[in-house]
């Protein structure tokens, strides 16, 4: 039996991960987080025995604490970034599911960490904006981190049973999302409803337009070099519409070894939760009879200019991917108010890449300022 913390149990992966959960009687969960979705959270405290449930938002901690006073339950409710930080290094807890959109998740899982908890990384956030300290500390504490992104669960599945000083380079696949093959001229006005109108996954709204803009892809790349400790050059992005292969392990011997399988987060969240186990799962079968084709494209980095600044930032390093990071998350946050055009996101990380200052060395407070430094320019130079 493993407990597990969900981070974020209301989003896209939470929601997913509950399926998971509920579908496997080893898997138990005790603590939850969510934002604001209070009314989702009533109907996960009906279906499952919680002991911590802790909500970021203050009327929504309100609400929820109501209703377990109301019905007598014995689930302790917890606010702020406090509660995520309480519940995610629980003595009781095993594995913690960081599911939360944004940079938010990072200190939780900091915490998390330091209490010798497995990780489920699904906020790529983390990984970018403080990859070092992150990967120092799990290290350090002698911690899992284990990839729920499909694309990084993809290849953690690939590495298994080989040797790190075998590979020649990770090939992580990418839809192309909404917009592949589109060119700058036809991209000038597109809308809100189109970018997030996404091919192939069904995902929350951040990341959707990420996946409209390549910026996904690229803070995947960088995701991809921490967790891996892969060089840049070792990482490559092949656009594969299908949506079948989720990535790829070229060796030096020439073989490639990939993941296939229906496109089901599912599959990658219950891989993570039940590492090193291999289970049943709920999700359809691949049905390679109808899959007739697979296809693979060089991504258009011109036009798609993000996935281009993302290797840039990383390869400077230090904490130019944190800068990157922030100003997109305003960006994405511009756009879908309507205060700026699609493109302008890919013009706003480059121009905040130029105007911050890079440190090589910091901890955890050092990143939080300067989240907040480069949000406040992008907010007030653009709304
Ligand atoms: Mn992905």
């Amino acid at each position: 039996m493993k407990n597990i913390c969900i981070l974020g149990a209301t989003g896209s992966i939470g929601t997913q991960a509950l399926d998971v959960i509920r579908n496997d009687n080893e898997l138990n969960l005790i603590a939850v987080s969510a934002n604001t979705n209070w009314e989702k959270i009533l109907l996960i405290l009906q279906e499952f025995n919680l002991e911590y449930v802790a909500m970021m938002d203050q009327t929504a901690y309100e609400k929820v604490a109501e209703y377990c006073r109301e019905k007598d339950l014995k689930t302790n409710v917890l606010y702020g970034i406090d509660g995520l930080n309480e519940i995610a290094s629980l003595q009781k807890v095993d594995i913690v599911l960081t599911s939360v959109v944004g940079m938010i998740g990072l200190e939780p899982t900091l915490k998390a960490i330091r209490a010798k908890k497995d990780i489920a990384l699904a906020n790529k956030e983390t990984l970018v904006v403080a990859g070092e300290l992150i990967i120092r500390e799990a290290k350090k504490y002698n911690v899992n981190i284990l990839p729920v992104d499909s694309e990084h669960g993809a290849i953690f599945q690939c590495l298994r049973g080989n040797k790190g000083e075998d590979v020649e380079k990770i090939i992580l696949t990418a839809s192309g999302g909404p917009f592949r093959g589109k060119r700058n001229d036809e991209l000038r006005n597109v809308t809100v409803k189109e970018a997030l109108n996404h091919p192939r996954w069904s995902m929350g709204k951040k990341i959707s337009i990420d996946s409209a803009t390549l910026m996904n892809k690229g803070l995947e790349v960088i995701e991809a070099h921490f967790l891996f400790n892969l060089d840049y050059n070792n990482i490559e992005v092949v656009v594969h519409p299908e949506s079948i292969v989720h990535s790829m392990v070229q060796y030096n011997d020439g073989s490639i070894i990939a993941q296939l399988s229906v496109a089901d987060m599912r599959l990658p969240i219950q891989y993570a939760l039940n590492y090193p186990l291999r289970k049943k799962s709920i999700i359809d079968k691949l049905d390679l009879f109808k899959t007739s084709m697979l296809t693979f494209e060089k991504p258009d980095i011109d036009t798609f200019k993000p996935l281009k600044l993302a290797y840039e930032a990383g390869k400077i390093g230090g904490t130019m991917p944190a800068v990157l990071n922030a100003a997109n998350e305003a960006a994405v946050d511009l756009f879908m108010k309507g205060d700026i055009k699609f493109l302008k996101i890919g013009d706003i990380l480059e121009e905040s890449m130029n105007k911050f200052d890079i440190s090589y060395s910091y901890e955890l407070e050092d990143i939080i300022n300067l989240d907040r430094c480069v949000k406040e320019f992008v907010y007030s130079t653009y709304r």
